[in-house]
């Protein structure tokens, strides 16, 4: 039986958002009837689906309240929609706000839907230290029909933040390995005026400091030290000013590239050699998947799922936090050897397409849905 599925996630650029998008276009694909509900139109909805419905929640300022009521919106439309299109689940990636959203529509609409909820990370790692979200976070997760994590270092992190016997699923995340694949450009590496001799190294992250995006700068300067390279800094936040400061106080601003908020990471994933991903919390890391799919090897730390994405020895190497030395070491390492990073890259694509096959992940989550509709 084909399902008539609502996902609830935060439209903007970030993996979580990735994710739900790209979950709801495969499931699309598989003839289910999907709902987008969330603020503005999910970034990478950019084809027509026939069965892909986008019902977007007015956030609106009431001079009378000193914050927009987003919650009690986001509910509101959720139990609208249910009820009009007579959903049979409601899939919220995050605990806090979405799950208590989409219980709380789920007590307004007068009609019964199940709720599946997915943890990304943030919810756990970053609001989960704030005690008073605690039993909101526990809430949401207790009286969800089913809930999954991005890896099994989350499930482990959110056992310990919270006193739940809940069973929670571990669903890796994915890519669409149709679009995510070596698609060497050339003419990329001229407009970037990179050499042929030079290697190139690659950052994407948000520039939140739980990415530690100087760690990144250390290193790529002691990389260069040895080897003539470039680095690719992509995203912006927070932390760009002072990144843009190390990077002036190092003199590397011919070799450091800045260049923002990028859509299509494809073409730079596959002109890089190695993508550093140095985070102090990361449940996941999609940026690495999406690096390894396109044959590109990643350098991670050794921090919350990291470990379970980069296959240590085999796809790239996972450091210790903050090592900047044994970091550059294993960057240096596989540039220097051809023959093995070429086994390296080669290793990245087949872990990315059938440790992460996305068919394989879109098929758990449809059996998680048909499981709590006790349907087969
Ligand atoms: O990494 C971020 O800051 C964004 C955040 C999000 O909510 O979109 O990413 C989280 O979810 C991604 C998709 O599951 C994971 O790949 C990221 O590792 C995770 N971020 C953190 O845990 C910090």
């Amino acid at each position: 039986m084909k399902l008539k599925i609502g996902i609830i996630c935060y439209p903007t650029v970030g993996g979580s958002g990735v994710i739900a998008t790209e979950l709801g276009k495969l499931l699309a694909e598989r003839g289910h009837e999907i709902h987008f509900i969330s603020s503005s139109i999910p970034f990478r909805l950019k084809k027509l689906y026939p069965n892909i419905f986008y019902h977007q929640v007015e956030i609106n300022q009431y001079s009378v309240f000193h914050y927009p009521p987003y919650d009690i919106q986001l509910a509101s439309k959720i139990a609208e929609v249910v009820h009009r299109e007579k959903l049979h689940i409601v899939h919220a990636h995050y605990a806090i706000p979405h799950a208590i959203c989409a219980l709380l529509a789920r007590q307004m609409a007068d009609y019964d839907f199940k709720i599946v909820t997915t943890l990304h990370g943030t919810d756990i790692t970053v609001l989960g230290q704030d005690p008073s979200l605690k039993s909101a976070i526990q809430y949401g997760i207790e009286k969800s029909d089913a809930v999954t994590a991005v890896s099994k270092a989350l499930v482990c992190e959110t056992q310990k933040l919270i006193t739940s016997r809940k069973y929670i699923h571990v669903v890796y995340n994915f890519v669409d390995e149709r679009i995510y694949m070596n698609k060497t450009s050339q003419y990329l590496k001229e407009n970037f005026r990179i050499d042929d001799n030079e290697k190139v190294i690659i950052h994407v992250s948000n520039f939140r400091p739980v990415k530690r995006v100087k760690d990144v700068i250390y290193t790529f300067a002691k990389i260069r030290d040895e080897i003539p390279a470039k680095l690719l800094l992509v995203g912006d936040g927070p932390e760009m000013a002072k990144i843009e400061k190390i990077v002036d106080q190092l003199q590397l601003n011919e070799s450091v590239i800045f260049l923002g908020k990028q859509d299509n990471l494809v073409e730079l994933y596959s002109i890089s050699d190695i993508l550093l991903l140095l985070s102090e919390k990361e449940s996941f890391g999609l940026v690495a998947l999406e690096a390894m799919a396109c044959g590109t090897p990643v350098i991670g730390t050794n921090i919350g799922g990291i470990p379970e994405v980069i296959e240590h020895g085999k796809t790239g190497y996972v450091c210790e936090l903050g090592n900047i030395e044994q970091i550059a070491k294993s960057v240096i390492k596989l540039l220097q050897d051809q023959q093995l990073y070429e086994k390296f890259s080669n290793e990245s694509i087949n872990r990315a397409i059938n440790r992460f096959s996305s068919e394989q992940i879109v098929r758990y989550y449809e059996d998680i849905y048909y499981q709590i509709l006790e349907m087969d």
